[in-house]
């Protein structure tokens, strides 16, 4: 099907937009959250519990599906979207972030990363063209660029060689995309936290040209203010009428100050992992359900939700599953961040249409600091 894909934004407040990407498969209501379904599954939940939280869109990942189950088997099979049972958009990342913190012996030239496979040991390469490629098989509906990433604090000369190396490979993953306006590319800005560098990575895509911008290199290591002021000078050198994307980001308080700085679309582990472990995020903040402190609580996570995980189960429950080991507590806490989430979004976006973002904000925050008990 080639129905183009858009971007529109309805309303702003301040520098925070809200719009509407849409593609053949569904709209995506911006300011978006993605949850990240890595494996071709967003971890311990249905395809359609995930839906019924208000997600749009979920992330999954070039680097897990190339090596397992592979993207040729993938697009035999009818694609990511038929083998996930997912039928909405799916943006996929390009590989490169996760071969640097998932695989061993990586060797990063011009052309590309060799590495070896975190499953088995086995040696692979992942240019910019073969992620372009996988991500097509895939059928991904947002691909992404290759990228390199390096981890902060770094020396401004290394930011600037993986800046460069980034804008190189924008390039060529844009030659090798070709024209398809069924689905988007996006640029990844790089460059650290060196403003001069950021700016130079934001004008290449630019003059590239990219049917969205991430913003790459940021939550990884360095404090919230720097990861701020960086956004300050980064998203305004991008295009107005495009959709930004921070990537891997963040806390219910990084999203928030990020949509107030013109970010568009955010993807993070935090919601399905922290809920795994026992972590759950509600309206008055982070709940450690492995504290004894819950052991004898009947009340739920949030008696207000309509998040049946975050309604219909007590404490003291959720306590016990997590500390038996149980599959159900894992699967009950990752529900209920992962509908906090999507109700967060949902509410910043209702904030942005009436143009009362800070007020918005500003009560999220007090409810947070409050605290649950
Ligand atoms: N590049 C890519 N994926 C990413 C990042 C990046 O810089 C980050 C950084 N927070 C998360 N995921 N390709």
């Amino acid at each position: 099907m080639n129905v183009p894909h858009s971007f529109s934004i309805h309303a702003r407040d301040g520098a925070a937009r809200l719009g509407t990407l849409a593609f053949h498969r569904g709209a995506v209501r911006t300011p978006a959250f993605m949850p990240v379904g890595t494996a071709a599954t967003v971890k311990a939940m249905f395809p359609e519990t995930v839906r019924a939280t208000g997600a749009d869109i979920v992330l999954g990942n070039t680097y897990h599906l190339m090596l397992r189950p592979g993207a040729e088997r993938v697009a035999e099979l009818g694609g990511l979207h038929r083998f996930m049972n997912w039928p909405r958009p799916i943006l996929t990342d390009s590989g490169g972030f996760q071969v640097m913190s998932l695989s061993s012996l990586r060797k990063l030239t011009e052309d590309g990363v060799i590495f070896r496979s975190h499953l088995d040991g086995s040696e692979h390469r992942l240019s910019p063209e073969r992620s372009v490629e996988i991500q097509r098989l895939l059928g991904a509906d947002i691909t992404m660029q290759l990228d390199e990433c390096v981890a902060l604090p770094c020396a401004d000369a290394e930011a600037e060689r993986a800046m460069e190396l980034s804008l190189r490979w924008a390039e060529r993953s844009k030659r090798a995309f070709g024209s398809d306006s069924s689905r988007a590319l996006f640029g990844i800005v790089q460059g650290g936290t060196v403003p001069a560098l950021r700016l130079r990575s934001a004008a290449g895509l630019v003059d590239i040209g990219f049917d969205g911008y991430a913003v790459g290199g940021l939550a990884v290591g360095e404090p919230q203010a720097v990861m701020l002021e960086t956004l300050d000078v980064t998203v305004p050198a991008l295009p107005a009428d495009r959709p930004r994307y921070l990537m891997g980001v963040g806390t219910p308080e990084d999203i928030l100050l990020s949509v107030m700085r013109g970010i568009d679309m955010f993807d993070c582990v935090m919601p399905t992992r922290a809920g795994r472990h026992g972590q759950a995020y509600t309206r008055r903040g982070r709940i450690n359900l492995r504290n004894a402190r819950h052991a004898d609580d009947p009340r739920p996570l949030d008696e207000e939700s309509d998040c049946p995980a975050a309604r219909d189960y007590s404490r003291a429950y959720l306590h016990h599953l997590i500390k038996a080991g149980e599959m159900l507590g894992a699967m009950l806490l990752t529900w209920a961040n992962v509908h906090y989430y999507q109700q967060l979004m949902d509410g910043i976006r209702a904030a942005i249409a009436a143009g009362r973002l800070a007020d918005h904000a500003e009560a999220i925050r007090r409810a947070w600091a409050a605290g649950d008990i």
